[in-house]
């Protein structure tokens, strides 16, 4: 071999190198989430590969930053724009909402800036990919429509997603906070359905929350709570009440259903169990 046809192999050959190097590269950063993931925070320029449709065939999804728009995302299936999210702040969940079909939702977390906190805006969208397009199926916003009744209930902006139970539900974790119990913050996991392309808090599903102050001073409640044997208002038996001045500490709180008007808090006290019920108007958000 003369020295110019050494030359042309060894090119040939690290071009072959770099080739096969780079095909490593490329499929060692692909992320495979399986049939049984229900639940995954999506990290901007992975590539995954994720059955969304329920074809039993992968398909590619990639979030990618959307610089065009100084704000949001575009989401990439197959190497093909779909969707572009414009909003400042957006979080991708992929989210198995039911166990009755094969498809897994996109769920967008969004959220946008703003000089007045008053009109802070944020909200979820829901995705599915059909057809070979993502389609939005329900919207929630904050601020508006069933949103209001929650953020007078005290839905606060701290949110995340719980992992999905496969009943048809969305669940999210709140903070909520009573301005009548010193903005006292505890946390509960609120559950969604879709209907007519809302997310609506599902009143029928309890709320579990944590006792969340083990942290807080001495305070005396300000009302009693009288407490009752049913979190419904018919055919309702009252247990006991707990007097005004009481140490907030001595009251535990177990579980929360929240009505359109009317929110039942299960409290623990002095070893019983009991519901007690507020107007949702007055647990505010400060
Ligand atoms: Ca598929």
């Amino acid at each position: 071999m003369n020295t110019k046809k050494k030359t042309i192999a060894l090119l040939l050959m690290s071009v072959f190198a770099i080739l096969v190097l780079s095909s490593v590269s490329l499929a060692a950063s692909i992320v495979k989430i399986g049939k049984s993931v229900r639940m995954k925070e999506l990290k901007k320029d992975i590539v995954y590969s994720v059955d969304l449709d329920g074809n039993g065939k992968a398909e590619k999804l990639e979030i990618v930053d959307d610089l065009n728009w100084g704000g949001g995302v575009r989401v990439k299936i197959n190497g093909k724009k779909v969707l572009t999210v414009s909003w400042d702040y957006v979080e991708v969940t992929l989210y198995d909402i039911s166990k009755k079909d094969k498809t897994k939702e996109l769920l967008f977390s969004w959220s946008e800036d703003n000089d007045n906190y008053e009109t802070e805006m944020g909200g979820i969208y829901v995705y599915r990919y059909t057809g070979k397009k993502l389609k939005k199926i329900a919207t929630s916003k904050f601020f508006n429509g069933i949103k209001t009744k929650i953020t007078k209930a005290g839905f606060a902006h701290d949110r995340g997603f719980v992992k999905p139970t496969g009943n048809g539900r969305i669940i999210m974790e709140s903070w909520v906070r009573s301005s009548k119990w010193k903005d006292q913050e505890f946390l509960f996991n609120l559950s969604y359905k879709i209907k007519n392309g809302k997310l609506v808090l599902d009143q029928e599903a309890n709320h579990k929350g944590n006792n969340g102050w083990a942290s807080f001073d001495k305070f005396p409640i300000k009302i009693d709570l009288v407490a009752f044997k049913n979190p419904t208002l018919d055919n309702n038996k009252k247990l006991f009440t707990v007097s005004k001045g009481t140490d907030l500490k001595e009251i535990k709180i177990m579980k929360m259903r929240i009505g359109n008007d009317l929110a039942a808090i299960q409290i623990k006290y002095d070893g019983n169990k009991g519901w007690v019920f507020f107007k949702t108007n007055t647990l505010m958000v400060e």
